[in-house]
């Protein structure tokens, strides 16, 4: 069904592969169509508890296909408005924890990609640059919001504007990965990880998802407010019965994701 993408499911978490390994991975306009359509798939599923993006062979993702671009006129709004911004928005619009297993290079888009995600796994040999000045763009698909809520407005800055590789060392130093895994155990700990991810309250991880998002946008009182909105539906959940049931039978909870 998919071309530029693998989509795998087992065990509650769907693993999405971009996958063109010879173009480090970069995106095409299919590719950007089949993420958008694997992520919303995958939302749909209710077998799906946790969502991995990761890049096949030695890079995460290098942004846009510059082969496809080379040359040719290019309404750069409107291919942004057709082709990222609806594959952005449906990260975060995905109502299941989304991992970025950032195996290799993530350069331009595909670097807006990994920070669009709510959780970065780093290999070793992973990093990050936000190459766009070097071809005289500007961080698009939502790197210059997400860059400077994640390591600050500064370092934002002087990323974006050096276009400066950042290695995953310092990628975790500065907030920008949570994890560092070994290139060697990278896949093990990303599933081990995801895993685990996906035998928690799914529904309750998508309620947290969109009520701290929202919050970034809202002063407290609003948040306050969609807090208590949130909760309310938490509470009628399944899962919030077996984890009070499990307390108290001093035994670990299962949950089922509803
Ligand atoms: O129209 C628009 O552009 C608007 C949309 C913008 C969204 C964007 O993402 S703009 C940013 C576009 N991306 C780039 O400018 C990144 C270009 N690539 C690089 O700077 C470097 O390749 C990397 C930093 C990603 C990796 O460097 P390195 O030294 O590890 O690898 P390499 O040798 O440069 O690349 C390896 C291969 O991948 C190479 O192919 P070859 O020569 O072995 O056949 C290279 O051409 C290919 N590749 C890497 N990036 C791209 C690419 N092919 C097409 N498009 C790419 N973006």
């Amino acid at each position: 069904m998919y071309q530029t993408i693998l989509y795998e499911l087992a065990q509650g978490v769907t693993k999405i592969t971009l996958n063109r390994p010879d173009k480090f991975n970069a995106f095409t306009q299919q590719m950007n169509k089949e993420i958008v359509t694997a992520l919303k798939q995958a939302d749909k599923d209710p077998d799906v508890r946790c969502i991995v993006i990761t890049g096949a062979g030695k890079s995460f993702n290098a942004g846009q296909d510059l082969g496809e671009v080379e040359g040719v006129e290019i309404d750069y709004g409107g291919f942004l408005r057709n082709r990222y911004n609806p594959m952005i928005v449906q990260v975060r619009e995905t109502e299941k924890p989304v991992i970025a297993a950032v195996n290799g290079v993530a350069a331009g888009a595909g670097m807006s990609l990994a920070l669009a995600c709510d959780i970065r796994l780093v290999s070793e040999k992973a990093s990050f640059t936000d190459v766009f000045i070097q071809i005289g763009l500007v961080p698009d698909s939502g790197g210059c919001y997400f860059l400077p809520r994640i390591v600050g407005i500064g370092k934002a800055l002087e990323l974006a504007m050096t276009g400066d590789k950042v290695s995953a060392e310092e990628a975790y130093r500065i907030g920008l990965a949570n994890r560092v895994f070994s290139a060697q155990d990278f896949e093990q700990e990303v599933m081990a990880y995801a895993g685990k991810l996906a035998k928690l309250p799914t529904k309750g991880i998508g309620l947290i998802k969109r009520t701290m998002y929202k919050g970034l946008e809202s002063g407290l009182q609003e948040t306050l407010e969609y807090e208590a909105y949130a909760q309310d539906i938490a509470g009628s959940t399944e899962d919030h019965k077996e984890g009070v049931r499990a307390f108290f039978e001093k035994r670990p909870p299962v949950f089922q994701g509803r």
